[in-house]
């Protein structure tokens, strides 16, 4: 099956161009973070629709990738860009969609394990949102991917982090280190107006409230260990080459304006 037989499947051509809307968003993670029934309010244009919600159906959606499988080799091959979002982001949208039901049925009346759903919610709500922004924060080294940021993302980088590689190093570092399954993720505080690096475990433990993402790479061993094993760090080095800064600049600018 090709790349678009299967990312036609998913989404109607609509959602695409939504779920692009994400791309610039950053801020729609913390919407439905802060608002996990928002996406049933169905707005057409709201974080919802720019997540993949989809207003006929009534559920989340799974959005294609931005590029085909084999874009991002030899840094990330196509094997696992094909198995990690078409199965495993693919079931988080699906554990989303369970989640959002069975605690509607007890809104309704249902006796039902609140606390379960409500975990599901968040870890399967949490890993929708992850690999959205994941997939959009990457783009073939052919087309820009790698390098370093420019204009006001690059400045707050040195602000915060003292330069580009101090930044670099600090965030392979922390990404290489997480316990377990995760991410490493570059925020933006909007308290304190500066840049962090971040640690997350699972799909949003450790995430500090309020923290604006802007960069993330996943770190379960289901994103390398196909292409790299055991060997994180050298997958994280290779992320590095496949950043797509833009994106990245477009979503600080947005938390930041
Ligand atoms: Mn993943």
């Amino acid at each position: 099956m090709s790349p678009e037989d299967s990312n036609s499947r998913s989404t109607p051509e609509i959602d695409r161009r939504a779920a692009l809307g994400a791309l610039t968003a950053g801020a729609a993670g913390i919407a439905l973070a802060a608002s996990p029934a928002a996406g049933q309010e169905g707005s057409g244009d709201g974080p919802g629709a720019r997540l993949g919600w989809d207003e006929n159906l009534g559920e989340y959606v799974l959005s294609p990738l931005p590029y085909a499988y084999d874009a991002l080799e030899p840094h990330i091959d196509a094997r696992t860009m094909q198995i990690h979002h078409d199965r495993h982001h693919a079931g988080y949208v699906r554990g989303l969609n369970r989640a959002l039901a069975e605690l509607a049925k007890i809104r309704a009346g249902e006796s039902g394990p609140i606390q379960h759903w409500s975990r599901q919610l968040s870890f399967h709500g949490g890993g929708h949102i992850n690999h959205t922004l994941f997939w959009e924060g990457m783009a073939p080294e052919s087309e820009g991917g790698g390098g370093e940021p420019t204009g006001a993302l690059a400045e707050a980088i040195g602000a915060s982090f003292g330069s580009f590689d101090a930044f670099s190093t600090h965030f392979q570092a922390a990404s290489r280190a997480v316990e377990g399954s995760g991410w490493g993720w570059l925020a933006f505080d909007p308290v304190s107006r500066r840049l962090l690096v971040l640690q997350m475990e699972n799909q949003q433990k450790l995430l500090t409230t309020g923290m604006v993402p802007l960069l993330g790479v996943d770190v379960w061993e289901h994103a390398y260990y196909l292409q790299y094993q055991n060997r994180r760090g050298d997958y994280v080095a290779a992320f590095m080459n496949v950043i797509n800064w833009p994106v990245i600049e477009a979503r600080y600018a947005k938390a930041s304006g």
